[in-house]
């Protein structure tokens, strides 16, 4: 198959494409820097030293014997040379990874958001319109998120796959309908995922686009099968307030001797999935698209669900870190319930790795093997959904040490 990521330089992005590379598929990249850049405007770097992209593509040629070639284009901007791409490479498939995908960063100032809100939203209708004009038959893949649908059971009930059945009261009765589960975001990152599943609805009905939308969890882990290979290609490992994800951030402060930053009580539960299933996720996803006509698929890519403060538990077991709970600068809920239906890729094959695995062990030693990397000054979140989070997180008065902590464990 030939599959092109949008976004292939990013911390999904380039596993996948080692992946697909490494089982046989023609893969190129389009990668704009855009990640890299907001490295150097938040002064925080990944934990593992990345090199550029010319050097892992060309470390991945070494290696694998097999060639990704990559072009530097903004998606969403660039529309003419996106088109031309799509005629050029004639693509079976593109996986849409080219968004900004931090909550925190998207909420740390109306330009953070519009930066998010304009990136994204334009991203994915540009590569809606260029798939139309090449009038190829092209599946798209797109990483959205599971926090489309709030992180809340009805009353119990499992999330499902995309659309939720619903019984209308019409002049002959009541009939059942499904339609698309009622979007909730918790930010405006989450937000544009919820606008790019209404384009999505709109050009598989408008144009007959094939397309999947893969609703991930949280990812854990850094390193795949492929990126294990050779120092070059290692992933990168986010930690800061901004881009660092839950699981890996307590590994990292356990590893730097930093009490773990659990946000108010902890009760918050997510839908997780480990880095080198997301990889296998994504070839699962291209290897059985829906048909012309078909509305889009949609999938829950995620393999369990924890609460934050199990996550930190688990985490100070086996390092013996101290946990502290502070004060949340998220607007969400203290405490929640989450059922998620994850049927359809386990029927495909997805063999999940668990939090079980032994796998933690390996991401706390990477943390270890570069903790002289780390600036302790990036790992506070300050980024606050609004005004009222703001003042709660503030610090009591000037001279308090350990800002706005709450209470340790
Ligand atoms: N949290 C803490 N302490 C920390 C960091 C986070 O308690 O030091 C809490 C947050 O308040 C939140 C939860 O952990 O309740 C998850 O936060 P996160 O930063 O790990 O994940 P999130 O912001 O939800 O975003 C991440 C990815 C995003 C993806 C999303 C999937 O950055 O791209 O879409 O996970 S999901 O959460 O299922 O919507």
């Amino acid at each position: 198959m030939r599959v092109l990521i949008l976004g292939g330089d990013g911390f999904c992005g380039w596993p996948t494409s080692l992946h697909l590379s490494a089982r046989g598929h023609e893969v190129a990249i389009v990668d704009n820097g855009a990640r890299r850049r907001i490295d150097l405007e938040l002064d925080a770097s990944s934990l593992t030293p990345i090199e550029p992209l010319a050097t892992r593509l060309s470390a991945w040629r070494e290696v694998s014997g097999r060639t990704i070639e990559a072009h530097d284009l903004t998606v969403g901007r660039d529309f003419e040379a996106l088109v031309d791409l799509l005629q050029g490479f004639r693509p079976d498939a593109v996986v849409h990874f080219a968004e900004q995908r931090a909550a925190p960063y998207s909420m740390k100032s109306a330009e953070h958001k519009r930066y998010t809100v304009c990136g994204n939203v334009c991203a994915t209708h540009d590569i809606l319109a260029a798939i139309v004009e090449s009038g190829l038959d092209i599946h798209l893949a797109h990483l959205g998120t599971m926090g489309v649908y709030g992180y809340g059971a009805a009353q119990g009930a499992a999330i499902p796959e995309g659309y939720l059945p619903v019984q209308v009261e019409t002049a002959d009765g009541w009939v059942t309908r499904e339609i698309l589960y009622p979007a909730n975001p918790g930010s405006i990152y989450h937000l544009t995922k919820t606008q790019d599943a209404l384009a999505f609805q709109f050009y598989a009905r408008n144009d007959a686009l094939r397309i999947t939308d893969l609703h991930q969890g949280i990812v854990w882990g850094a390193q795949t099968e492929e990126t294990r290979l050779d120092p070059r290609l290692i992933n990168r490992f986010d930690y800061d307030g901004d881009y660092g994800t839950v699981l890996n951030r307590f590994l990292m402060q356990a590893a730097v001797g930093y009490p773990l930053t659990v946000h108010g009580s902890g009760g918050q539960t997510r839908a997780f999935i480990n880095i080198q299933d997301t990889v296998r996720c994504i070839e699962l996803a291209l290897l059985n698209p829906p048909a012309r006509g078909e509305r889009v698929k949609v999938m829950n890519q995620m393999t369990e669900c924890w609460r934050v403060r199990e996550l930190a538990q688990m985490v100070s077991r086996l390092t013996g870190a101290v946990i502290e709970h502070l004060p949340n600068p998220r607007q969400e809920a203290d405490e929640n319930e989450l059922v998620v239906e994850n049927h359809r890729l386990l029927a495909l094959g997805l063999a999940p790795i668990t939090l079980e695995d032994g796998l933690l062990l390996e991401i706390a030693e990477i943390a270890r093997r570069y903790a002289h990397r780390a600036d302790l000054s990036k790992i506070p979140c300050v980024s606050c959904w609004n005004a009222e989070r703001a003042a709660a997180t503030a610090p009591a008065s000037i001279g308090d040490v350990g800002v706005g902590v709450m209470a340790a464990e």
